[in-house]
């Protein structure tokens, strides 16, 4: 059933609904929703739209989100605004909001916001179960931190969990992956008690000079979920906790042997993967150095197994370098390659030109905007792997 080359190709369906890129988290904030717009141009640009099923997804409504989310805090959501918030109300605060990093500020639109993204994520996982799809992509979506009654690190609906809850009606086992470069702890958190759900995730992990810990300071080695042996869920979760600098060739490696090893042992039937573009080279927020076609190695190498697959985007702070990301990446799974030299006609085209803006080809060097040295010895990375493989001794096919 699986790993056989499709001669006509795959099914691709793009689940996009444009309303989400008029949402703005605050003028400093780092998360872009406009980075969606000129992710949308450049697919555009390219013809892309051609080789794809499109799909206008309505919002969410409120039941669906409860499927995961609590009431509660499904309602407080829904009904605050900049205007009624009160910061000082003790449901704002432990719900998420605002607060001294105000990762999770409260803007115009937000409920609208959350039910567009994540009613794309489910229109996404709708086409994989009726089989209308082989690869279902949604870039607005990817929100992997936020927690049953909990907004955190700029997430505050788990449009991922969701999904993965939809495609359980029609899967025995669901494979996630998470390639942003943070934690996916919110997903792992909401399946630790099953072994329905395998979840996967690579990204930086480690104390700063100043003493903090990355974003969200979890995800070491040695986390494999509940250690309970009567839970179900033990050991349904691995975590590739990495330094900064990784290299093209170093995450490559890691990746391909890493996921290649989980897919065999765990033989999931369908896969979900958070290709989160904050662990490229020259991300305001990432501390990786990976180039745009390294990323989409890892889409390449999930694409070859042959399973139903639903892309997601997540984190991504250097809009440019996100939209020519997620576009290659889209190439990547209707099977065609992109010219370097940028269309020049597109809206936005400034964005992606000038030596600073990558000198308007899809394919800059990220190298160049190396701003972290590369902390990751071959060493470690093979003793990382080592443990990686006997962490899935729990795993039965
Ligand atoms: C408002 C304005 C909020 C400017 C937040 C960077 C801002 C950050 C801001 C920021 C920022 C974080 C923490 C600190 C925990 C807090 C989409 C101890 C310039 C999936 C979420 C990262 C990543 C949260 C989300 C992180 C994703 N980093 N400027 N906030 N407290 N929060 O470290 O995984 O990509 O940075
Ligand atoms: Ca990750
Ligand atoms: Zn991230």
């Amino acid at each position: 059933q699986y790993g056989l080359e499709k001669p006509r190709g795959y099914n691709v369906s793009f689940h996009y609904n444009p309303h989400v890129e008029y949402h703005h988290f605050g003028s400093s904030h780092p998360m872009k929703p406009w980075r969606l717009t000129l992710t949308k141009q450049l697919v555009l640009a390219y013809g892309l739209e051609y080789t794809m099923d499109l799909y206008e997804p309505r919002p969410a409504t409120i039941d669906e989100l409860e499927v995961f989310h609590d009431r509660e805090y499904l309602s407080f959501l829904s009904q605050v605004t900049p205007q009624n918030a009160k910061p000082d109300d003790p449901a704002y605060l432990s719900f998420g909001f605002g607060g001294e990093s105000n990762d999770c500020p409260v803007f115009d639109g937000l409920w609208n916001y959350v039910s567009i993204y994540s009613g794309a994520s489910m229109s996404a996982a709708q086409n994989l179960n009726n089989k209308q799809s082989d690869i279902a992509i949604n870039w607005s979506g990817g929100l992997h931190h936020a927690k049953k009654n909990l907004a955190s690190g700029f997430c505050y609906i788990n449009d991922i969990v969701l999904a993965i809850q939809l495609l359980l009606t029609q899967n025995q086992r669901v494979l996630y992956i998470d390639i942003d470069v943070h934690h996916g702890d919110g997903v792992e958190a909401a399946f630790e008690s099953t072994d329905r759900v395998f979840t996967l995730s690579y990204h930086k992990f480690g104390i700063d000079r100043n003493g903090y810990p990355f974003f969200p300071g979890t995800g070491n080695i040695n986390e494999m979920g509940p250690t309970d042996p009567a839970n179900r869920g033990k050991g349904h979760s691995l975590n590739i906790p990495i330094d900064d600098g990784i290299d093209d060739e170093q995450y490559k490696w890691l990746f391909k042997t890493v996921t290649g090893a989980v897919i065999e042992k765990y033989n999931p039937t369908a896969i979900v993967l958070q290709s989160g573009a904050d662990s490229l080279g020259g991300d305001r927020l990432g501390r990786f150095n990976l180039n745009i076609k390294a990323h989409g190695f890892c889409v390449e190498t999930v694409k070859s197994y042959g399973r139903p697959l639903l892309l997601i985007g997540g984190g991504g702070y250097t809009p440019r370098n996100v939209a020519r990301t997620w576009c290659h990446e889209t190439a990547v799974c209707v099977g065609t390659e992109l010219h370097n030299e940028l269309p020049t006609h597109i809206p936005y085209i400034q964005a992606f030109q000038g030596a600073e803006n990558g000198g308007g080809i899809l394919y800059p060097d990220l190298h160049n905007t190396k701003r972290h040295d590369n902390l990751n010895t071959q060493d470690n990375l093979h003793k990382l792997v080592t443990q990686a493989l006997e962490n899935l001794r729990y795993v039965e096919g």
